[in-house]
């Protein structure tokens, strides 16, 4: 998961900024995930608004936006500026707690407790890298480069060389960019990678040498840089392109590769192809349709309200077609 960048270019930008950044605080900070949900979900529908809002009242009409974020609109276009939002800018706590949440392995926790220890700055951090773990060690080292989005003709380029190697390794592998790469953004914060194959299911035993292959065979062929975290079932790293023709170099960018069991897969491709406002719409139909989805599964809920057996799946349409749904193409899940 990319730590939250959101493409630039609406007419609401100023708007979307704002709720952008109050949703940080309340994650960041206050981690109050539910008013962090508030403001995102407010600034995703603001986001895909065509025309420049002109009141909170306009705003309030779209769905996500109540009476509270529509007096900060109000506030936002009458004088230019948010009072709530300086005021947390000029906390020096919550700037400090808000800039070491960007390097990625440090979460709200974490970075609170840096804070507490006198640790505010990215020199802070360089000062005390034995207080780091790896991961954050390696957040740190990229910094600049993580918070750089990938453009999509680079994401191509990644997939390419993913999918290729993949391929070679062995054929019956079946690898998928997911993320807002698959729902064709131009530009994406990280590359998710949901991989599986035919002989690794939810029954057999752990097949975790199937994944460390691929892993290694990406940094034999110096795609992966650095590792943050291997397990069993999931790794997280670090990926570059190579070279370009003038010798120059690419960022270094977040990669994930998810190893998922063959019966499970499409559950996963549809979860880790979000977006995560639409996964949410999708799970509550699904339960006024009786029916319960996860990263995993989807299962029937009985009259008890307890989940059933899983359902068989062999494609993304299958889940829709159980909670009669119409199908969606990746591009059309934004909300
Ligand atoms: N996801 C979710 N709920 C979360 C986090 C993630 O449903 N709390 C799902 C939907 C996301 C997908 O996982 O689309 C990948 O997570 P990312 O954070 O990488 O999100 P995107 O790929 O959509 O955006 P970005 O371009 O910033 O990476
Ligand atoms: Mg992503």
């Amino acid at each position: 998961m990319s730590k939250r960048k959101a493409p630039a270019g609406s007419p609401n930008q100023g708007i979307t900024d704002l709720l952008t950044e109050l949703a940080n605080y309340e994650r960041n900070v206050n981690r109050a995930i539910h008013k962090y949900n508030a403001y995102r979900k407010a600034a995703s529908v603001i986001a895909r608004y065509p025309s420049e809002i002109r009141s909170g009242a306009e705003a309030k009409k779209l769905d996500g936006v109540g009476a509270k974020i529509a007096e900060k609109i109000d506030e936002f276009l009458s004088t230019g500026k948010l009072r709530k939002l300086e005021k947390i800018r000029q906390d020096d706590t919550s700037a400090s707690i808000n800039l070491l949440t960007r390097v990625t392995g440090i979460g709200p926790a974490a970075a609170r407790k840096f804070v507490e220890e006198g640790i505010k700055t990215l020199e802070d951090l360089r000062k005390n890298e034995h207080k780091l773990t790896h991961h954050q060690r390696i957040g740190l080292k990229y910094f600049e480069d993580f918070e750089k989005r990938i453009p999509r003709e680079e994401m191509l380029q990644m997939q390419e060389i993913v999918l290729k190697e993949v391929k070679n390794l062995d054929p019956k592998y079946i690898a998928t960019v997911c993320g807002s790469f698959r729902r064709g953004a131009e530009s994406s914060g990280d590359m998710d990678v949901l991989l599986t194959h035919p002989t690794f299911t939810s029954e057999a035993s752990k097949q975790s040498k199937l994944l460390h292959r691929v892993v290694e065979q990406l940094e034999k062929v110096h795609f992966v840089t650095d590792v943050l975290s291997k397990g069993d079932t999931k790794f997280m790293g670090v990926c570059q392109l190579p070279n370009k023709e003038d010798g120059t170099a690419y960022p270094h960018r977040r990669i994930d590769i998810r190893f998922i069991p063959k019966d499970q897969y499409y559950c996963g491709v549809l979860y880790f192809t979000g977006s995560d406002i639409f996964n949410k719409n999708m799970r509550t139909h699904a339960l006024e349709m009786g029916f319960t989805i996860n990263e995993y599964t989807i299962r029937p809920l009985g009259v008890t309200g307890v989940a059933g057996e899983a359902l068989p799946v062999e494609c993304e349409k299958d889940i829709f077609d159980y909670i009669q749904w119409k199908y969606r193409e990746p591009k059309d899940r934004s909300e």
